[in-house]
């Protein structure tokens, strides 16, 4: 579609403040694309409303992760950013979708069974329906890559399925994506329970870092972070926490985990979450910097959205229309 260039496609749901986990499963690696691919970078709020969000926060958060988005080095001259809800395609692919989805393949999706026990009172059938809406969000773009967490790879998964199913009845409807999962940071630990991921929805904010806060609250944060009793600094089976916070200095600092080994062999847990702490800010702080002028520009980050949307709804107006025609639909325009 686009002169031999292949395409990446992804997305943030703006459902919390982001974390650590956002920025280094996702966000961070966004930017390092946009040479090779043609990049579609969505703020995926109709994702969001899976769980109930307070409109106020919703629409706040929405300029803050395209903000953050803009900060973390995506350039949108080189990359199209956009809101979901800005690109009715998204929400009737998804429709069409559904159609070509099996009820058992959505239960056994592991974010629905999740999130379903976290939202006993809310159980509804746009959370079951969650991954149609990914696939049409992906397949909308005739997307190559798919640059997500491991959290998101099941998913993918699934997208794929679903295009495979639909080009056996009608060829070469969709191009089949390949997730792209980063080697490090792939899935950053909860730091108050380090068996789970970092979610930006989790109630518990000692359990999370995010991008945005400061380096006082990111230094005390990683001080409480849960470990074990044993005091070496070491990779290793039934050391979740010592493990999590290592991948954390990592990616950070782009060292190899033999390497840390060795920058702690003979000092405590102390010495190292307090350099796990530092890496962190250091490595936010000119991110942090540049969200702030970013944000405070709200007329330019509205020019930005209707100008990701028109972009994007060019793309994804030509994939629905042949979609469409190849299912029977009359067109008449
Ligand atoms: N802990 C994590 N480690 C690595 N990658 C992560 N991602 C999320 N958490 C981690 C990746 O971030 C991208 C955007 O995620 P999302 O907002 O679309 O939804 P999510 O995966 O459900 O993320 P959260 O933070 O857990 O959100 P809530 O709490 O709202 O459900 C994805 O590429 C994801 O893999």
């Amino acid at each position: 579609m686009f002169q031999n260039q292949l395409v990446s496609y992804s997305g943030i749901q703006p459902s919390g403040n982001l974390t650590i986990g956002n920025y280094l499963g996702a966000l961070k690696n966004f930017a390092s694309y946009s040479e090779k691919y043609k990049c579609f970078y969505c703020v995926v709020d109709e994702h969001a409303i899976t769980v109930r969000q307070n409109p106020a926060d919703l629409r706040r958060r929405t300029y803050e992760t395209l903000a953050l988005y803009m900060a973390a080095g995506l350039d949108p001259e080189k990359n199209t950013l956009y809101v979901q809800s800005h690109v009715h395609e998204h929400a009737e692919l998804a429709w069409i979708l559904n159609c070509f989805t099996m009820f058992g393949e959505l239960s056994r999706m592991t974010q629905f069974k999740d999130k379903s026990a976290r939202h006993a009172d809310n159980i509804n059938a746009g959370l079951f329906t969650y991954p149609a809406l990914m696939a049409a969000d992906i397949l909308l773009y005739q997307t190559d890559v798919v640059p997500v967490g491991v959290d998101q790879k099941q998913h993918v998964e699934l997208c794929r399925d679903i295009a495979m199913r639909m080009n056996q009845l009608y060829p070469d409807l969709f191009t089949v994506p390949e997730p792209i999962i980063a080697k490090s940071g792939k899935k950053i630990m909860s730091l108050a329970d380090p068996t789970k991921k970092m979610s930006k929805s989790d109630e518990n904010p000692n359990a999370i870092v995010y991008i945005l806060d400061d380096k006082d609250t990111i230094i005390r944060k990683f001080k409480r972070a849960v470990t074990d009793s044993d005091t070496v600094v070491r990779y290793a089976e039934g050391k979740d926490g010592i493990n999590n916070l290592m991948s954390i200095y990592s990616c950070f600092t782009g060292k190899e985990f033999d390497e840390i080994e060795r920058e702690f062999d003979g000092k405590g847990y102390g010495e190292f979450k307090l350099a796990v702490g530092e890496a962190c800010a250091d490595a936010l702080a000119p991110v942090q910097k540049r969200y702030n002028e970013i944000l405070s520009d709200k007329a330019g980050l509205e020019a930005q959205m209707k100008k990701g949307a028109e972009e994007a709804s060019y793309v994804a107006r030509r994939t629905l229309s042949k979609v469409q025609k190849k299912l029977g639909f009359v067109q008449v325009r």
